[in-house]
């Protein structure tokens, strides 16, 4: 089989590029190793910034994300036992978010590509990708039981953290830059209707919550975990009532979380990793295939987004032009991006998760940091910018 590109993994970065490929007429494949169920299914983020809302609909893809997701205007950071709202439209010029789960996200693309695009296949587990440097890379890939292989002008690996496509990239040429953090995320979904209008991150002496949600009676909830926790040791009222331990403030004692039935449970480990270049030859990498971050600053499916937004603009480039000129800049111009966007999660990591290891002038540091966001509008506009996402690059 050949392509003009050939995606490995069907994210959001996959399945987005699909999409924007096939708007500008660029013939594309996309090979996942999962089936569709677990695909659309997977827990994830639940964040779209405005420049990846504004790609989604663009792209034909936002009119269920329009009708069932939430915009938000703002944020509360709860610490010291008080809790503040941080406004985005006062402070971005009139950016926000919207709230819709990755997982429809995911679910729309798939449609769209089943119903309109090129070949989707589930079910194929990518080995290899060889002849980067050469003008027909090809996939080697699994499918139905047999090995079979696809030659395409282009490779993009879209195959997330565990992906083979990074391996394309010769480790002499390749740098990768990485941080563990000492704690980890156990995130629930719960049939419970969410008692707040807009997101709430905690930062308490019994460690870190954040409290979002997926519809009106459905609660998406975090609690900070040490690395290594079954999350099976942690049964719904245990969840419930170290949840509301954690988001406790005395403005408003009697503030408690609606209870419901927990039916998702599961502990996320929180990583930093960026691997450098974020392309070889005529392979690229987009999406978490290059980069991840922890989740506490919602960027991981943001990234991905404007990762394959550049990358489709530079080969539309090169196929109505010829030119490759957007193709050799893809790499540094999402770098730059994507380093914005991992300083970012680590400030909100960890200014707002209690490290085991810290000692208690560094408390003190953390509630004086956030003491200053919602003190100084210049602090408070820093974080908005980067929470609601900067501009993309033209
Ligand atoms: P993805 O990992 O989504 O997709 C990669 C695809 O490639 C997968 O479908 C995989 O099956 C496939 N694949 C892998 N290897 C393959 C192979 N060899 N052959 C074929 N296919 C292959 N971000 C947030 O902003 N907020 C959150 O709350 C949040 N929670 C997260 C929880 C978890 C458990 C994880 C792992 C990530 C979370 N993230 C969160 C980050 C997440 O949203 C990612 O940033 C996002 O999924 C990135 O999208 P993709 O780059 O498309 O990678
Ligand atoms: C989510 O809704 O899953 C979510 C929201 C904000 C985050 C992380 C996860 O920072």
């Amino acid at each position: 089989m050949r392509t003009t590109v050939g995606i490995i993994g069907a994210g959001p970065a996959g399945l987005l590029l699909a999409r924007l490929l096939h708007n500008a007429g660029i013939a594309s494949v996309v090979l996942e190793r999962r089936n569709r169920t677990y695909v659309e299914h997977r827990q994830r983020a639940g964040i779209l910034e405005q420049a990846t809302v504004d790609a989604l609909r663009a792209a034909g893809a936002g009119e269920r994300m329009d009708r069932e997701g939430m915009p938000h205007h703002g944020i509360e950071l709860r610490f010291g036992r008080r809790t503040h709202r941080v406004d985005f439209p006062s402070l971005t010029g009139a950016r926000g978010v919207m709230v819709y789960a990755q997982t429809e996200v995911v679910k729309d693309l798939i449609a769209l590509q089943l119903a309109e695009g090129g070949p989707l296949l589930f079910g194929t587990e990518v080995t290899a990708v060889e002849g980067a440097d050469s003008d027909s890379p090809t996939i080697r890939y699994l499918h139905e039981g047999r090995e079979q292989t696809l030659a395409c002008d282009f490779v993009v690996g879209c195959d997330g953290f565990h992906g083979v496509s990074r391996h394309a990239v010769p480790t002499s040429a390749r740098t990768t830059y990485e941080r563990s953090y000492p704690y980890s995320w156990l995130g629930i979904l719960a049939e419970a209707a969410p008692v707040y209008e807009e997101l709430i991150y905690a930062h308490s002496a019994r460690g870190f919550a954040l409290a979002s949600m997926r519809s009106a009676s459905v609660s998406r909830l975090y609690l900070q975990v040490p690395n290594g926790t079954d999350p099976e040791e942690w049964h719904d009222e245990r969840i419930w009532d170290e949840l509301d331990a954690r988001f406790a403030t005395d403005t408003d004692p009697g503030w408690k979380l609606e209870r419901g039935p927990v039916t998702s449970k599961a502990v996320l480990p929180m990583r930093s990793r960026v691997t450098e270049p974020m392309r070889h030859g005529r392979v690229f990498l987009a999406g978490d295939a290059a980069h991840i971050v922890p989740p506490t600053g919602a960027k991981g499916l943001n990234l991905a987004a404007a990762d394959v937004i550049v990358l489709a603009r530079a080969l539309i480039a090169w196929r109505r032009t010829g030119s490759a000129e957007l193709l050799d800049t893809y790499s540094d111009t999402c770098l730059r991006r994507v380093w914005r966007a991992e300083h970012f999660s680590y400030f909100m990591t960890t200014t707002l998760h209690a490290d085991p290891a810290q000692s208690a002038f560094e408390t003190r540091l953390q509630l004086s940091q956030l003491e200053r966001v919602v003190t100084s509008r210049h602090a408070a506009a820093e974080l908005a910018e980067n929470y609601t996402g900067l501009p993309l690059p033209h």
